[in-house]
């Protein structure tokens, strides 16, 4: 299966795992509208397809996403930004229930490095690249890198990183918890699909619960997170997952998980 050709490439590489691929070499795959729509739309049709239980997003030709689309920043004003909503496409990845993985080699900056960020787990190879200079533009983060940087390596690094324009090697990223794995250069992909795999085995209801109280609970007082956690935990426990994850367990056999 391959759809929506051109600047964004849908496909299922392994069983159970979909892969959205950008691809615009000229400008390091930088995120115009179209990609943006095509990038949302290919998420939503994998949260929706239940042969899917994981996704990964990445870029073609050795980069992530270098950013926004400068280009097309050039003759916008504040009312046409806000009339395009583009935020619409971004929740589209961010309310996702199924786990994604982002697989970055090259430039991850701008709105890359925030696409990365509304990934959970991100695997970058180790010359790849993290930024976010929109401050040299006379701009600043507008898709959630305030925020979310904030939240990934806390207040004095993003400032830091924000306020500068600097940007961050990939081993930086990842003592400052921003990459979950480091590969080798031209391997996060292969990477990403493996953790990606082995995710897919595990029993679906579980890993959305799991997923929905790390990201619900991230922003929410600890009582109330905790509850959360609580209630989704009390919640696996009528799945047949459960039953025979546990059976398999004690009857030191594989499990065989029905997503039920
Ligand atoms: N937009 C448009 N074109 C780009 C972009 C971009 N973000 N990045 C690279 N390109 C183009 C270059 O213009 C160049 O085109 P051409 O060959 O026609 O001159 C081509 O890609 C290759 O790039 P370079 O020649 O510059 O390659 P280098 O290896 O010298 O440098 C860099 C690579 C470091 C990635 C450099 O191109 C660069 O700094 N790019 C811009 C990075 C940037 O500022 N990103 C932030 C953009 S603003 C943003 O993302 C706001 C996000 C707001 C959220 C909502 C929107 C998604």
């Amino acid at each position: 299966m391959s759809v929506q050709g051109g600047v964004v490439v849908q496909s299922q590489p392994v069983e159970k795992v979909g892969l959205v691929e950008i691809d615009r070499p000229e400008v390091r795959n930088a995120l115009n509208l179209e990609v943006r729509e095509k990038l949302a739309a290919a998420v939503e049709s994998f949260a929706n397809d239940s042969g899917i239980h994981v996704i990964v997003i990445t870029g073609r030709n050795g980069d992530f996403v270098a950013g926004a689309d400068i280009k097309a920043f050039e003759k916008l004003g504040s009312a046409d930004v806000l009339t395009q909503r583009t935020h619409r496409y971004w929740e589209a990845i961010a309310r996702c229930p199924k786990p994604v993985i982002a697989a970055v080699e090259g430039y991850a900056l701008g709105g890359g490095c925030e696409l990365a960020m509304h990934a959970d787990i991100i695997v970058a190879a180790r010359t790849a690249t993290f930024g976010q200079p929109e401050v040299k533009l006379g701009l600043m983060p507008g898709a959630g890198g305030t925020q979310r940087l904030l939240r990934a390596i806390g207040k004095y690094k993003t400032m830091m990183l924000l306020l500068t324009g600097d940007l961050l090697s990939a081993e930086q990223a990842e003592q400052a918890g921003l990459v979950s794995l480091l590969t080798p250069e031209g391997e996060a992909l292969q990477h990403a699909l493996k953790i990606a795999t082995k995710i897919a085995r595990m029993p679906p209801l579980a890993v959305e619960q799991i997923k929905e109280a790390v990201v619900s609970g991230e922003d929410a007082p600890l009582e109330t997170a905790l509850r959360l956690e609580r209630k989704a935990f009390q919640l696996l426990f009528d799945t047949a997952d459960k039953r025979e994850g546990i059976a398999a367990f004690l009857e030191k056999r594989k499990p065989s998980f029905t997503g039920r």
